[in-house]
């Protein structure tokens, strides 16, 4: 790849060729998607994006988008030696003064960067995960990122007001002024949430803030089996205002955790299934709960660990979120990333075991996710990194309960071969006009949601 003639036209210091740094950007999280490239284009500023663009575009030069580089299905690494265009120093973050609740970011801010800003001005953003110090508001955008709050906020695109992106050939479109209601014609932020870089790069966005709850209230019960946690996320979600995650994680899950981190173990693993439920609202969350018809649930049941301050809070919440980190330190999991309607949630949990027990008799599975939206993380540990026997066969068992193979993570690489267990050849298609219109030679992301 000569870059010499982008190099003159955009300046020296936006492309960066030595190994040393690049090294840092080839690998993806979870250590499946070992790339390599020869340089990554790193834009100050939206013309800086057309510009390379425009250039990439007229020399057939392949881009792959990266924002923070956590993404789970090998969507942000150059496996084919493409160009990377990191979004990371164009970072800066702005409260729109005189509205209720906007906020302005660019893509490479960190989500993290988001909930502060929101937070000093008195709001909230209604999207959380643990990667928050490292994912991207473009990341967030370009996978349409879930998380712990889609139970009572939504996805990241029901935060989207507006948002500015530039396409495969240089062509900026959308913009960021503050129209909420806005009918004309196709809706950009839609369809560019969640194309994984395969469209345009989004460069910044207009996101839609929260009142932040007065008092929040984080519990975990210990529970006997998935269907009892399941008949409590449900009563919950039809019954309760404050209620804001509903998230399940189960013994081996725990058990790993507690040994990896040092974690005091819950109630002497007594326990099955555990369900960790968030409140937030007006002050008094723990007295409306207990003189509420759900109250009973509370009272009944021996094991509840109840956090009302910030430590005791997050003190619970590590028992859910370092589930990913712990199951990282024994290796490279097969992941898999499924909503299952809820009717037939604890079926699938209760089941998926044995399907990847019939292909692969040693695995260990661990499930856990946010089970307010029917969204199960399952992970497998035991098949070599390149056996996809365990993959396929979970994804079908998913379709035929009318599930789908990507909740919240995206297709990426990981996924591609699978997508017609959830597409239709005709909505395929259609998706490939779209993508033809937005880049007509194919340089962003090959590989991507399509499979090559
Ligand atoms: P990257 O990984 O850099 O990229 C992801 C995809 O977006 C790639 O296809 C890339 O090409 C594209 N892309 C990135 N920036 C742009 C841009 N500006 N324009 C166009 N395309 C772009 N995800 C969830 O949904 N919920 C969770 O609860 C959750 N928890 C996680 C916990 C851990 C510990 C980790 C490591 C990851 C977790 N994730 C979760 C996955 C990941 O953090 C999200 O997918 C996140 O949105 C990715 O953001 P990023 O900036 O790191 O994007
Ligand atoms: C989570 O919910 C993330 O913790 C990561 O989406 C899921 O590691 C995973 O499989
Ligand atoms: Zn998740």
């Amino acid at each position: 790849m000569d870059l010499e003639p982008l190099k003159a036209i955009i300046g020296p210091d936006v492309v960066v060729e030595d190994q040393e740094i690049i090294s840092g950007f080839t690998n993806d999280w979870t250590r499946r998607y070992r790339g390599h490239t020869t340089a990554i284009a790193f834009p100050n500023s939206t013309p800086e994006v057309v510009e390379i663009l425009k250039w990439c575009s007229e020399n057939k030069i392949c881009v792959v988008p990266q924002g923070g580089n956590t993404g789970m299905v090998g969507g942000s690494i150059p496996m084919r030696g493409e160009l990377i265009l990191s979004l990371k120093k164009m970072s800066k973050v702005e409260f729109v003064k005189g509205t209720y609740g906007h906020l302005i970011a660019d893509a490479g801010a960190t989500l993290s960067a988001v909930q502060k800003e929101a937070a000093r001005n008195g709001w909230m953003y209604g999207v959380d995960f643990s990667a928050r110090e490292s994912a991207t508001i473009g990341g967030t955008i370009a996978t349409n990122a879930g998380g712990n709050h889609v139970i009572r906020y939504g996805d990241t695109r029901k935060q989207l007001i507006s948002l500015e992106a530039v396409t495969a050939e240089g062509i900026t479109v959308g913009d960021v002024r503050g129209l909420i209601k806005d009918n004309t014609g196709y809706h950009l932020p839609s369809l560019l949430c969640g194309s994984e870089g395969t469209l345009a790069i989004i460069t910044r966005a207009r996101l839609r803030l929260w009142a932040k709850p007065e008092e929040k209230v984080v519990m975990i019960l210990g529970l006997g089996s998935s269907e009892e946690a399941l008949d409590i996320v449900t009563l919950f979600a039809s019954t309760n205002e404050d209620i804001q995650a509903c998230e399940v994680f189960f013994r081996n899950g725990l058990a790993l955790v507690c040994e990896r981190f040092d974690l005091e173990t819950l109630w002497e693993d007594r326990h099955s299934t555990y369900l960790l439920l968030e409140f937030g609202g007006p002050k008094g969350v723990l007295e409306r709960l207990d003189t509420s018809e759900n109250g009973w649930i509370l009272k009944n049941n021996e094991a509840v660990a109840i956090g009302v301050d910030e430590t005791s809070r997050s003190r619970l919440w590590r028992y859910r979120s370092l589930h990913t980190e712990a199951i990282s330190a024994l290796g490279i999991p097969h992941k898999l990333d499924v909503t299952i309607p809820h009717h037939q949630l604890p079926y699938f949990i209760d089941t998926v075991d044995s399907i990847v027990k019939g292909c692969a008799p040693d695995a260990e599975t661990y499930l856990f996710g946010h089970a307010g939206d029917g969204n199960i993380h399952v992970n497998v540990m035991g098949p070599s990194e390149n056996d996809l026997t365990v993959d396929e066969a979970v994804l079908e068992f998913v379709a035929s309960l009318g599930g789908s193979i990507s909740a919240e993570h995206g297709i990426g690489r990981a996924k591609s071969t699978y997508l017609n267990l959830r597409r239709t050849p005709e909505e395929i298609a259609l998706f490939k006009g779209l993508k033809d219109a937005f880049d007509p030679t194919g340089i962003l992301n090959p590989g991507v949601i399509f499979d090559e």
